[in-house]
C-alpha cells in the first residue's frame, strides 16, 4: 500500500512506535521555533533540564508579538531571548524583524524536514511540504535538547482540491469554506493532506494561507505536496538548494477525504466572534466599517499586501474608515517601500505599522467601542482585540480592502461593478525576495554568550508528585469553546508577565469571572469544569502553568483541545472527560473527590475514575492517555518527570524522554 505525504516524512523521522493511526510515536525534529511571549519559557526550561546546546538541525528565536515594548519587562524579555538564543545556538529574529511564521518561511522552511514550534500556527510551512506542528513550550523544549516528540498518530484527512480560483476568490476563501463544513474543533487530531488538480493552481504563499490557518480547525497540521511552484518560490528566495520533490503515493490510503471545487468559492466572511462562524460576504453586506486591518501570519505577506495596493491605485480610504497596514515580516516592508508602493498606499490613507503580531493579539488599534473591524487574520475570539465585546470579522485583503474603499462591508465583486475601474488584482511575487537580513542573527554571530535576566524573570514554578488524594471544590463551571485566550488573555497588559508566573497568574480566567485567582488562592484547590473543546487557540502552557500556580489540580471537560491537553499533562494537571450529563448536573462550588488511588491509577493505566461529587452523586470520567503522559502527570509534570528519568551531562546530551 502506497503512504500519504505525512506518513512517508513520519516513516523518514520515526523513532519510536508503529505508524498506526491513534498509536503513540516518537519522531525526530528537525527544525524549532519560538516566539517571544512562548520562547522565554522555553529557555528557562531548557536551562533548567541542564542542557547547554541546542541539539536539532536548526532553532530560531523570533521576537514578534510585543515588539512595541510598552514596558521595559517586554525588552528585558527581548533581551534574555537574545542572550539566551546566543548562549545555546539558536538563530536570533530581532523585534521588528517579523511575525515568526513570515520569517521562518522566507529563511528556513525546507520541505520534508519536521518542525516543531512554540505557537500554534507553527503548521504553516506546510505549504511549502514541511511537516510542522505547534506544541507547549517544553515539549519544544525537550525537541530542542534532542528528544523526541511524542504524539497519537492523527486521522490523515485528503482534501481534493479541483478547478482553480475565481476572480475575487481566494485562498483565505478557500481555509474559510474549510471552516464552514468542519468548524473549528473539526479537525482536532487530525492533520490535513491538500492533493489534486487544484493544487498547481495555488502558488506558495497561497498554500501558507491555508496551512497557517489549518490550526483554527484544530488541527495537528495542514500539508501540501511540493511541485514546480514550490521550486520557483524557494528559487525566489534564493534557497533552491532547499527544494525536494515529495508529494503522496497514486495508491496512498487516508482516514477521511472531502473535495472543495475552487471555482464554486465566492468572497467569505467570518462574523463575530468564532472563525467557523462563515457566511457569504454578500450576507452582511452594507454593515459600516470603522477600522480594517490588513497583516498578521495569515495574510500579511507581500503577496497580501500588494493586491491592497493595487486597488487603492487612484482611490482613497473611506473618510469614517482607518486602514492599517502591518507587514508579517520586515523584508515584506523593504521590498513594498523599494518598489514604491508604501508611499502610493500612505497617500491613499494607509497607516503602516511596523512588522508585528501587535493588534491581533489587542496590542495596538484596538477597536472604537461598539464598532467593526474588519482583519484579515486568523482569529476573532471576543475580546482579543483588547476590547470585551468586539465586532471583528476575519477576511482576505480583497475583501477587507474594498470595505476600506466603501466604508461598508461590501462584495468585491459588487464594488467592482459599481466603480467600472476595479480590476481583481491576483497574486503577484517580487523577482527576488531580497530584502536585508540584518536583522537575523545566525549563531555564529552570536553577540552574547550568557544569559542575561532582568528583575522581572522568574524561575518556572514546580508542582509535586500527584498523591494518592485529589479533592477540592469545582472553582468553575466554563461553557464550550473556552479559549487559551479566556484562561491567560495576551493583551498589553497581561503580556509583560509572560516570564513571571506568579504575577500572570493573577490574570487567570478573568475575563470568565474576575474574583477566579483571588477564590482559586484562598481554596485548598480544586478543579475546573468545562464544555467541549477546552483550551483551543494558542499553545501558550501558562494556560496549564497559571491555573496549576493557583492550586488547579485538574480539569473535567466534555473534550479538550489537542495543545492544551498536552500542556495540562506538562504541568501535573489531570485532564478527565465527563458525559453530556454530568456535564449539566455538575455546579460550580460543588466538591470534588477522585475515588481511590489517584497516583496508582494513573500509572496503572486506569481509563475511568469515579468522581464523587458532594458525597451524594458520583460520575465516571474518563483519563485518555498514553503510558508517557501518565508517568509524566503522576510525577507532577513533564520537568519533575525528565529530570527524574535523565541526568544531562555538560556536553548536552539529549534527552530521550522515556
Ligand atoms: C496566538 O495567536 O494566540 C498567539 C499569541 O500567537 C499564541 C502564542 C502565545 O500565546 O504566545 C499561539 O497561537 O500559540
Ligand atoms: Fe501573531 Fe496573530 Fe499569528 Fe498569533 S495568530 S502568531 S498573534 S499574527
Amino acid at each position: 500500500m502506497g503512504q500519504t505525504l505525512t506518513e512517508k516524512i513520519l516513516d523518514d523521522h520515526l523513532v519510536e512506535g508503529e505508524l498506526e493511526t491513534g498509536e503513540e510515536i516518537g519522531i525526530e525534529i528537525d527544525q524549532v521555533l519560538t516566539q517571544d511571549t512562548t520562547g522565554t519559557l522555553v529557555w528557562l526550561q531548557f536551562e533548567a533540564l541542564g542542557l547547554d546546546e541546542v541539539q536539532t538541525e536548526l532553532a530560531a528565536q523570533y521576537c514578534d508579538h510585543q515588539t512595541y515594548q510598552f514596558d521595559f519587562k517586554n525588552t528585558d524579555d527581548h533581551r534574555f531571548l537574545r542572550s539566551a538564543a546566543g548562549t545555546y545556538g539558536a538563530h536570533f529574529s530581532r523585534p521588528g524583524n517579523g511575525i515568526c511564521h513570515n520569517v521562518h518561511k522566507e529563511n528556513f522552511a525546507a520541505p520534508g524536514k519536521t518542525m516543531l514550534g512554540s505557537d500554534s500556527h507553527t503548521p504553516t510551512p506546510g505549504g511549502l511540504g514541511e511537516l510542522a506542528i505547534g506544541a507547549g513550550g517544553l515539549d519544544v523544549t525537550v525537541a530542542m535538547g534532542g528528544g523526541a516528540y511524542y504524539i497519537d498518530v492523527p486521522e490523515i484527512v485528503n482534501v481534493r482540491l479541483e478547478g482553480e480560483l475565481p476572480d475575487w476568490a481566494t485562498a483565505k476563501d478557500v481555509i474559510l469554506e474549510m471552516l464552514r463544513r468542519l468548524s473549528v474543533k473539526g479537525g482536532v487530531d487530525k492533520i490535513f493532506e491538500y492533493t489534486g488538480p487544484g493544487v498547481e493552481t495555488l502558488s506558495v504563499p497561497e498554500r501558507t494561507t491555508i496551512t497557517n490557518m489549518g490550526t483554527e480547525l484544530g488541527a495537528t497540521s495542514s500539508i501540501f505536496p511540493t511541485d514546480d511552484n514550490t521550486k520557483e518560490y524557494l528559487s525566489r528566495l534564493g534557497r533552491e538548494d532547499d527544494h525536494v520533490e515529495i508529494g503522496p503515493d497514486a495508491d496512498a490510503e487516508y482516514d477521511d477525504e472531502l473535495t472543495i471545487d475552487l471555482s464554486d468559492l465566492e468572497p467569505l466572511i467570518a462574523t463575530p466572534s468564532m472563525p467557523d462562524n462563515v457566511v457569504p460576504v454578500r450576507e452582511v453586506a452594507g454593515e459600516s466599517v470603522e477600522q480594517v486591518i490588513i497583516g498578521s501570519c495569515t495574510n500579511g505577506a507581500y503577496e497580501d499586501i500588494l493586491p491592497a495596493a493595487k486597488m487603492l491605485e487612484g482611490r482613497e480610504v473611506d473618510m469614517k474608515t482607518d486602514l492599517i497596514v502591518a507587514p508579517g515580516s520586515k523584508q515584506a516592508s523593504e521590498i513594498l517601500a523599494r518598489q514604491g508602493w508604501t508611499a502610493e498606499m500612505m497617500a491613499a490613507g494607509v497607516n503602516f505599522s511596523e512588522a508585528t503580531c501587535g493588534a491581533c493579539i489587542g496590542i495596538g488599534h484596538v477597536p472604537a467601542s461598539d464598532s467593526v473591524s474588519l482583519r484579515t487574520f486568523n482569529r476573532n475570539f471576543e475580546g482579543r482585540s483588547g476590547i470585551e465585546d468586539d465586532s471583528v470579522y476575519l477576511c482576505s485583503p480583497e475583501v477587507a480592502t474594498a470595505a476600506a474603499i466603501k466604508g461598508e462591508i461590501v462584495d468585491p465583486r459588487d464594488l467592482a461593478e459599481e466603480l467600472g475601474d476595479l480590476e481583481p488584482p491576483g497574486l503577484e511575487m517580487p523577482e527576488q525576495y531580497d530584502g536585508s537580513t540584518t536583522d537575523l542573527i545566525a549563531p555564529d554571530e552570536a553577540v552574547d554568550n550568557e544569559l542575561v535576566k532582568g528583575p522581572n524573570i522568574a524561575d518556572v514554578p514546580l508542582k509535586d508528585e500527584m498523591g494518592e488524594r485529589l479533592v477540592g471544590e469545582n472553582l468553575l463551571k466554563m461553557g464550550d469553546n473556552i479559549t487559551t485566550d479566556h484562561i491567560t488573555p495576551a493583551n498589553a497588559e497581561a503580556l509583560k508577565f509572560r516570564s513571571n508566573i506568579p504575577e500572570y497568574a493573577n490574570f487567570t480566567l478573568t475575563r470568565v469571572d474576575e474574583s477566579f485567582p483571588q477564590r482559586a488562592l484562598d481554596s485548598d484547590g480544586g478543579f475546573l469544569v468545562a464544555g467541549e473543546n477546552y483550551g483551543q487557540g494558542s499553545s501558550r502552557e501558562h494556560a496549564a502553568l497559571c491555573p496549576m500556580f493557583l492550586g488547579v489540580k485538574g480539569v473535567l471537560a466534555q473534550s479538550f483541545a489537542r495543545i492544551h491537553k498536552a500542556n495540562l499533562f506538562n504541568f501535573g494537571l489531570l485532564p478527565l472527560e465527563i458525559d453530556d450529563a454530568d456535564y449539566e448536573r455538575i455546579e460550580q462550588g460543588d466538591q470534588i473527590e477522585i475515588v481511590d488511588d489517584v497516583a496508582q491509577g494513573v500509572r496503572d493505566g486506569k481509563e475511568t475514575f469515579t468522581v464523587r461529587i458532594n458525597d451524594d452523586w458520583e460520575l465516571t470520567a474518563a483519563l485518555n492517555a498514553s503510558e508517557r503522559e501518565r508517568e509524566i502527570v503522576a510525577d507532577g509534570g513533564k520537568l519533575a518527570h525528565t529530570r527524574k528519568q535523565h541526568s544531562f551531562g555538560s556536553d548536552g546530551a539529549a534527552p530521550a524522554d522515556d
